[in-house]
């Protein structure tokens, strides 16, 4: 039984259910710390939960005569802790942004051409279930796909399994973490979560990996990051960047990029040749341990050195820093890790050399994680499917991978002599065209599908595209399903409408429903509304409803965090221990220990620089760029150029640029260029969610470049599918440059 199993509810019947519940009730409120009195300017404050990025903090919406004026964090919630990062606090934006789509459209120009007629919610929903029903009828119900992000897909998610089709995913997968789940999951036999299970307060030795805490803006993380810098805590940030974490490190090592894994090995290498490993640890839980001793042997600092450009006596120094502070030291398995393809090996690189400083379920490591389970709403068992997921064309590939986002899209694509095996997409909160990597793939599968509906609140690009839209309240105006993470503690949070939805837009949960009613699938929504279907579950679970309403959040008692606090050490894995080597990878016939293969990251070509995207502080991906409260701090990317490669190239400091790639594609807007020692020679940086080219989105098109046309190519980690995209190089053009290109093709 994996740990975060421990205080799981059966799921066997309701009534017994419910016993057990009453006596978790008590437990829970015994914990709940009263909200205390805000001080509202407003008529009321109305608890929920934030969507302006996935971490889900507790919000406090205050409401003054039918508006949200401000949003605090909830203090009794144990994700904000009472505070908000910079986006959460700017939550009105989004809900009051003047583009927000209004009424439910559909498309009458070219697919693309952004040309709609806005109709009435039946007619939209009409179109729709006769568009799938159409799909179905000729194709099988497998013949649909559902890309879904964010908290309200989960009714999308329920339609699509009483639907019958297999075919869900979403790109947090195999465009985000995957790999990282696939590496830990492998090592530890669990993944690293999300929230991650990282006891970062406690750490007294940091290690980030290309992992920019601060910039990407999870805010208990942040939070706890500050916490363990205030109490002296050390920190190691290996980053081709100089990032805003780098700025508190007691070590920056600026590594060449892709060179990581290399770095990794070295450190493994002195932490068991100088025997600085947690030897005890060691012997008890992990498999491999020999093996993987004679495999770093020959992995010198010196070998590593003109691999990663870093000083051997600094790989020396940060590997006895580390080793110091064991096992309170956090190698971070970091969020957004596709980046050369190779990515669940070094993750798994990462979740070993955790394992050599005994930090997994220690203090100060990564902890055990504990969950609340609420009862379900009683609904009918979903059909069996027998169909695939289509989302490889050759069922042996990427044997520990699942729902590949960009395996959908292909199999969207007509190409000679094969028919398309997926038609038609519902498409929930995912703003695809720059989110999957190659967007020329993206729009060829787009202009091959039968259909395209979007649940949207914002005129995106994949909204232009689109041939139904359905326009979703904003989370300030919906209810939703409850929060119920695998955290430091279990815990239940309630998302509540704090406001009447505006114009025609109407909750996911009511637009699946009425969706499901038009397929034939009422039974599979026997509730009345989300507030009647979260109530039920609360109330069937034994909690407090009317506590839960009024403070937003219940929490649960704390449970053990650690093995030295009573978690019992079990690893779900082949072996029953951590598996340092993995004889389930050598069955696959790859690597069952990470392997550093020289050439495998190409370096950049003569007169380009790879590019690097990340964070900023104020953003989440694209979907807050035309949030115009955020964008009084941060309105447009920069291009990062180091100071040599701008003297060599003659880049003043703030003057525009485009940039191209190795493919010829050009940005279609311009940014500054930021100049700066803070990033390495061989790259350029850019902030991600840039540069589009929806029309409506009226303060964001046209800002900024958009990292994501520029990334045709990525390269797919033979393991799980995840894309890894920082395999794209660019070059500098001025806007004479552009002109003088622009003729020349004019010419030609
Ligand atoms: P966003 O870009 O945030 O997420 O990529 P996406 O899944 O596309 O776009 C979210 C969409 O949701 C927007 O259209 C927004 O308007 C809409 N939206 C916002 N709120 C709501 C709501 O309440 N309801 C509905 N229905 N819609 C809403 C994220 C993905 O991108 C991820 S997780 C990662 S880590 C990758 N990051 C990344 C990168 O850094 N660079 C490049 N080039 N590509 C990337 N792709 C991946
Ligand atoms: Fe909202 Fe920020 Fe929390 Fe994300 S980290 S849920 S944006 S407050």
């Amino acid at each position: 039984m994996k740990r975060r199993d421990f205080i799981r509810f059966g799921s066997a019947g309701l009534t017994a259910a419910a016993v057990l519940g009453a006596a978790r009730s008590r437990q829970l409120q015994a914990y709940a710390h009263p909200v205390p009195d805000p001080r509202t300017d407003g008529d009321r404050v109305v608890p929920s939960f934030c969507e302006l990025c996935f971490w889900k903090c507790g919000i406090l919406a205050h409401v003054k005569d039918g508006r949200v004026t401000k949003i605090q964090g909830n203090p009794n919630d144990p994700l904000s802790g009472g505070r908000l990062c910079p986006r959460g606090a700017g939550g009105t934006g989004l809900l009051y942004d003047p583009d927000r789509l209004q009424r439910p459209m559909i498309r009458r120009g070219a697919r693309g051409s952004q040309r709609f007629e806005e109709v009435s919610w039946d007619a939209a929903l009409n179109r729709v279930a006769e568009g799938m029903q159409a799909i179905t009828a000729r194709h099988g119900a497998e013949a649909l796909a559902l890309y879904s992000h964010g908290y309200g897909g989960s009714w999308f998610e329920h339609l699509f399994k009483a639907y019958g089709s297999p075919n869900i995913t979403h790109p947090s997968y195999a465009q985000c973490r995957g790999p990282r789940d696939a590496g830990f999951e492998l090592t530890f036999g669990e993944g690293a979560g999300s929230p991650e299970i990282t006891d970062i307060a406690h750490a007294r030795c940091l290690v980030l990996i290309g992992s920019h805490l601060g910039e990407n803006m999870h805010n208990t993380q942040v939070q706890d990051f500050a916490s363990s810098i205030r109490a002296g805590g050390d920190l190691i940030v290996v980053d081709p960047r100089f990032s805003t974490a780098a700025g508190k490190a007691r070590h920056w090592l600026p590594i060449k990029p892709g060179a990581d894994l290399a770095l990794l090995l070295a450190w493994m290498h002195v932490l068991i040749t100088e025997g600085l490993y947690d030897r005890d640890y060691i012997a008890q839980y992990a498999y491999g341990f020999e093996q993987l001793k004679a495999h770093v042997e020959p992995l010198t600092p010196e070998w590593a050195h003109p691999r990663t450009g870093i000083d051997p006596a600094v790989i020396r120094q940060t590997a006895h820093l580390m080793a110091g502070a064991r096992p309170a030291t956090l190698v971070h398995p970091g969020r957004h890790v596709t980046w050369y393809g190779n990515d669940t090996q070094r993750s798994r690189a990462i979740a070993i050399l955790n394992g050599l400083l005994g930090s997994w379920g220690r203090r100060g490591g990564l902890y055990s994680s504990s969950q609340l389970e609420v009862m379900p709403y009683p609904k009918p068992a979903y059909p069996t499917v027998t169909a695939a997921i289509r989302d490889r064309a050759d069922p042996t590939l990427y044997p520990l991978g699942h729902e590949l986002a960009q395996g959908i899209r292909d199999a969207s694509i007509r190409t000679e002599g094969k028919e398309p095996g997926i038609r038609g997409w519902m498409v929930y909160g995912s703003n695809l065209p720059t989110t999957l990597p190659d967007q020329r793939a993206t729009y060829r599968a787009i202009q091959d599908l039968e259909l395209l509906v979007t649940v949207d609140v914002l005129p995106m690009e994949i909204v232009g595209w689109s041939d139904v839209v359905l326009p979703e309240a904003t989370y300030l105006e919906r209810w939703d399903d409850l929060n119920t993470p695998a955290y430091r503690e279990p815990f239940v949070s309630l998302r509540q409408a704090a406001v009447d939805p505006l114009f025609e837009s109407k909750p996911g949960s009511w637009i699946a429903k009425e969706l499901g009613k038009r397929l034939g699938l009422a039974s599979y929504f026997p509730w009345n509304d989300a507030k009647e279907y979260v109530e039920t579950r609360v109330r069937a679970t034994g909690l407090d409803w009317e506590r839960l309403r009024k403070d937003g959040t219940l929490r649960g008692s704390p449970q053990p965090l650690y093995y030295e606090e009573g978690v019992a050490p079990s690893f779900d894995t082949e072996s029953g221990k951590i598996e340092l080597y993995s004889a389930q990878l050598a069955g696959l016939g790859f690597d069952p220990m990470p392997t550093f293969h020289d050439g495998e990251v190409e370096d950049p070509p003569a007169g380009y620089y790879r590019l690097l995207t990340g964070r900023a502080p104020t953003h989440t991906f694209g979907r807050t760029t035309n949030n115009r409260l955020l964008s009084e701090v941060f309105a447009e990317n920069a291009v990062w150029v180091n100071r040599a490669v701008a003297a060599k190239w003659r880049l003043q400091d703030g003057e525009r640029i485009y940039l191209k790639n190795q493919d010829g594609v050009r940005s279609t807007y311009s940014a500054p260029v930021k100049v700066t020692e803070r990033i390495h020679p061989d790259a350029v940086y850019l902030v991600h969610g840039y540069g589009h080219k929806a029309k409506g989105l009226r303060f964001a098109q046209a800002r900024g470049i958009d990292d994501a046309e520029l990334i045709t190519r990525y390269k797919v980690d033979p393991i799980m599918g995840g894309t890894g995209m920082n395999v794209n190089f660019v070059t500098f053009l001025r806007a004479s440059d552009v002109d003088a290109e622009a003729a020349k093709e004019v010419v030609t």
